[in-house]
Order: C-alpha cells, then sequence, then structure tokens
C-alpha cells in the first residue's frame, strides 16, 4: 500500500497533472479528492476534478466538494491562468460520477481520525479554506495527521501580486491558520515550482506515451504555456502542483529547508506573503519547511511514468 493522501484542490491545469501524477504511481494511495473554490468557482472546479477521474477511468476514487469562498474575502479566481472553464484547451469527458454526499471539511476529518494516526497526509493544492476549517471544525486532526504538503506561497516570489502566490493570497487567514497549526507543514512554493517548466521537450517526451492520457496533457499544456506567456512573462509554463505530490513519490525530488513561516494577512503591499524567517538556523521545534531545489529530470520523469502507469485507463 501507498502513502495515504487526501488532495484538497482547484482544478485547474496543474492541479489536474497533479491527480494523475497521484493516480499513476502505486507509492500514492489517493484516499479523495477535496475541491476548493480557487482557480475557478466552486462548481467548476469540481467538475473538473471529476473528468479528470473519468478520462483516467479512476472512478472509485471520492470526490467530496468543499467550501466555495474564502472565510472572510470574496473569492477571486484566476481566469486569465485556467481559462472560462479552469481546464480550457483540452474537450473534458463528461463525469460519469457525482460527489460523495458529504463536505469535503468533513470528509477531511472523518478519514484523519478513522485511520490510524499519523497515517494521513494532506496535499492542498488550492487556497486552504477546507483545511483552516476542517482545523477549526476537529482540532484534533493536527496532531492525528502525519503531514501537510502544500503547494502555495514562495520565497521571495510572487504570482497575484508582487510578493504573495495565489493560493495563500486568496485565502490568507485561512493560511495564516495552517502554517500556524503545530502540524509538520511543506511549503513547496513559487520559488520550487518555477524549475518545473514544462519546456516543448519535456511535452514531446509525454506526448510520445500515445495514449489519451498524454493527449490529455499535452493540450493543457497547450494552453497553459499560451495564458502564461501572455499573462506573467514566462516561455515555458510552471507546473506548480504536481511538484508537492512527487515530494511524497520521492523526497529526493525536492531539497528541503526548514524555517519559520508565517503569513502577512494585513499589509497593503504584501497581502498573503508566506514570510520566512532565514536569519539565523531553524530552531529545533521548527514545524515548517519550504522546497527549494527540484530534480528537474527525476521530477518529469516521475510525470512520465505516472501517465505511462494509467495507459488507456487505470481502472481503479
Ligand atoms: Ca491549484
Amino acid at each position: 500500500m501507498g502513502r495515504k493522501i487526501i488532495l484538497d484542490c482547484d482544478p485547474g491545469h496543474d492541479d489536474a497533472v497533479a491527480i494523475l501524477l497521484a493516480l499513476g504511481n502505486d507509492n500514492i494511495d489517493l484516499l479523495g479528492i477535496t475541491t476548493i473554490g480557487g482557480n475557478q468557482t466552486l462548481h467548476k472546479v469540481t467538475y473538473n476534478a471529476l473528468a479528470v477521474l473519468e478520462q483516467a477511468h479512476a472512478y472509485s476514487v471520492p470526490v467530496a466538494a468543499g467550501c466555495a469562498s474564502p472565510l472572510i474575502r470574496e473569492l477571486e479566481t484566476a481566469p486569465g491562468v485556467h481559462g472560462d472553464t479552469g481546464l480550457d484547451g483540452v474537450d473534458l469527458p463528461k463525469p460519469s460520477h457525482d460527489v460523495i454526499g458529504k463536505h469535503a471539511v468533513d470528509f477531511i476529518i472523518d478519514t484523519i481520525m478513522g485511520n490510524e494516526p499519523k497515517t494521513i497526509t494532506l496535499v492542498p493544492t488550492g487556497p486552504l479554506t477546507n483545511i483552516a476549517m476542517a482545523v477549526r471544525k476537529e482540532p484534533r486532526i493536527v496532531e492525528r495527521v502525519k503531514e501537510v504538503v502544500l503547494m502555495g506561497g514562495g520565497i521571495h516570489v510572487g504570482n497575484w501580486s508582487a510578493v504573495a502566490e495565489f493560493n495563500i493570497k486568496v485565502d490568507p487567514e485561512a493560511a495564516h491558520v495552517v502554517f500556524n497549526a503545530s502540524w509538520p507543514v511543506t511549503m513547496i512554493g513559487l520559488n520550487l515550482t518555477h524549475q518545473a517548466l514544462c519546456t516543448p521537450a519535456r511535452q514531446r517526451d509525454i506526448e510520445s506515451i500515445g495514449t489519451p492520457t498524454a493527449d490529455f496533457v499535452s493540450h493543457l499544456m497547450d494552453f497553459f504555456r499560451k495564458s502564461y506567456a501572455e499573462n506573467q512573462g514566462f516561455v515555458d509554463p510552471p507546473v506548480h502542483d504536481p511538484c508537492a505530490v512527487a515530494y511524497l513519490l520521492d523526497p529526493e525530488v525536492i531539497t528541503t529547508r526548514k524555517a519559520p513561516i508565517d503569513i502577512e494577512t494585513k499589509g497593503d503591499l504584501t497581502l498573503g506573503m508566506t514570510v520566512a524567517d532565514l536569519r539565523a538556523p531553524a530552531p529545533a521545534d521548527c514545524h515548517t519547511q519550504f522546497g527549494e531545489k527540484l530534480d528537474v529530470d527525476r521530477f518529469w520523469g516521475l510525470i512520465h511514468d505516472a501517465i505511462a502507469h494509467i495507459g488507456e485507463g487505470i481502472d481503479k
């Protein structure tokens, strides 16, 4: 059995690749996908999560819809990056399954409390609203979870403002709750994910697998390349979210550094900034760390292998 994870996401092109990476590797046991309003509205990203599972014929992975908006702010979506559907650029297969009849926050709590302590890893790749709500509703999950490995934030780099990354900026108060809970948090931020660039050569390598899912990913990357070129000044798009899953599959793919990290919730210019204190070695009780260096070949090798493993459909 692989590592048990819950993927809390807002698909989103890179979320879709993260889902496929988790599905296509037996060292991950994807217990469920929970959705959060972010890249697009909750309704759209939930549909997208179901459609990505349909694409991979992964019919037994439960999907639970979560919060439609941040804790105290209006939802900000990212149509300029992900299009009107949240997954523009592909013909999404129509989902044959629906969400389960349980809210994402309750699914997260029940799964963590219903499994052995320190066996469940939370992998948030969207705004952190669901995770913060779960902490507030059932604080015992903080002690019980194995760790939180999230995509968000960054060290001295932003994409939704000069210093803030989208997921954190959309719901900084939720991020504050998550980073200040005492569980181990690994932040896979923009400083790391901007090393995960889908170059044309990487994309051709994926296409060479020659399956519908490989084509699906390639079409996603075509759109992502265009939107990143137009909106963010990138030649090749950074594929953020699968970096968090890759770290769980192979810790050596990402080198990490411990540092106290907190979230700015008040700054006029710095709202949503992940403030890491790098002045000295981290204190012994420091529970936060961040990804620093990506082994790029190893990372794309994991993506390739997962898509190849899914083949014509994973049927699980
Ligand atoms: Ca995401």
